[in-house]
């Protein structure tokens, strides 16, 4: 049974004395480039809530361009800054699942809701004196992770995977799409015949590809990430009935309804929790929980987020059945410079776990300034 803070009794409903919300420009360490398009940059929306001296902050993970989900940042922005922030600006609420049940009735928007509960959780957790990870129920000092290595030509992924094998990351996550899959995938197999493997289709393929991705089982991955539709569990099914690799959803779980449809009909096998993704840590329990009842393994992924995004991940994924490497590699494989001040680097293929108060990172307020652009305030 997972020992879990359900209340906020210790101090009383927190009342949000106010928000900020601002959006953050970084630019990338190397371009990211998916099914779907190439990443020069994040560009995020940042949210920091205020309640009686403490502060949470979160940022949100969709894109410029509706192109790995429907959200957009623009959209986000002004969501965020016209209906969700004021809507909880001078509002108590006594934990976080009042919080989340408050944003409920809004429809989809996963995104942009779980920025403003994410920011809720390392608020409340702060207020307690708890790190992230004992409120939702984690524990441990430090989570196993592995490297998504962006499309690129086969002798270039190949180094690049011999590079991050040698730091120690525990799986490798190879991006394919269309024309660029079995080939690159036999060679890196080839060249690591004992490395843990995955792949990441973004959505690029079809049933009528079928026969392709079950040829994807002669190299032993560990499972295969989202290659049909990201609105499409029926075909996911269809699809897992005609090859061995387990899938992996990503795109297609947005909230716990989601999970519980892709394993009540078998199309995952494991699934990836992005709690930026899924309306917030709230969601993110549920179906981690869910998953466990079906006996289904879970890892967290990753949107390149900064260290505000990066500790919350960290901090979701100790809990017991994200039992696969996630996405949260080392901050500076992303940016030169993060917007916290601690070091989020992983050892030998572990990320530490911070023990300090809420997600256990501060902001770097000067560098912060440098890189931030239409900063909205919402006061009581
Ligand atoms: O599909 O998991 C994905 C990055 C941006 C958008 C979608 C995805 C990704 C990654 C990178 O795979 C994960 C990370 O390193 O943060
Ligand atoms: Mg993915």
């Amino acid at each position: 049974m997972i020992d879990r803070v359900e209340t906020g009794q210790a101090r009383g409903p927190l009342t949000i004395d106010g928000a900020e919300l601002r959006l953050v420009r970084l630019p990338l360490v190397t371009p990211f480039a998916i099914a779907t398009g190439t990443m020069h940059e994040k560009l995020f929306p940042l949210v920091r809530l205020f309640s009686s001296g403490f502060e949470g902050v979160a940022e949100g993970v969709m894109d410029p361009l509706p192109d790995y989900l429907e959200e957009t940042t623009a959209g986000a922005m002004d969501l965020l800054s016209t209906v969700l922030l004021p809507g909880i600006v001078g509002q108590s609420f006594a934990n976080p699942q009042a919080l989340a049940r408050h944003l409920a009735p809004w429809r989809a928007n996963h995104m942009a809701r779980a920025t403003v509960e994410m920011a809720f959780w390392d608020l409340w957790s702060r207020s307690l004196h708890l790190p992230l990870q004992t409120a939702l129920g984690g524990s441990g000092d430090a989570i196993d992770v592995g490297v998504s290595l962006g499309l690129g030509p086969v002798d270039t992924t190949i180094g690049r995977v011999r590079d991050h094998l040698d730091q120690g990351y525990k799986r490798i996550k190879l991006k394919i799409c269309k024309g660029h899959d079995i080939a690159l995938v036999r060679a890196v197999r080839e060249a690591f015949p004992e490395a843990k493997l995955t792949v990441d289709a973004n959505c690029d393929y079809t049933l009528a590809d079928s026969g392709l991705l079950a040829g994807l089982d002669d190299f032993a991955l560990d499972y295969v990430e989202q290659p049909l539709a990201w609105d499409d569990i029926h075909d996911h099914a269809t699809l897992q009935a005609r090859m061995r690799t387990p899938i992996c959803l990503d795109e297609s779980i947005r909230t716990p309804a989601h999970a519980r449809k892709a394993l009540q009909s078998d199309a995952a096998r494991v699934i990836n929790i992005k709690v930026g993704r899924s309306g917030g840590h709230c969601s993110a329990l549920a179906i981690h929980d869910l998953c466990a009842a079906f006996d289904v393994p879970v890892w967290c992924g990753g949107m390149l987020e900064s260290g505000i995004g990066r500790a919350h991940n960290i901090h979701l994924s100790t809990l017991p059945n994200f039992t696969k490497p996630g996405d949260t590699s080392s901050a500076s494989r992303y940016f030169h410079r993060d917007i916290v001040v601690e070091k989020l680097e992983t050892v030998e293929g572990r990320m530490p776990v911070s023990k300090g108060p809420g997600t256990g990172v501060s902001l770097d307020h000067d560098f912060l300034a440098t890189v931030s652009s239409d900063v909205r305030r919402f006061d009581r």
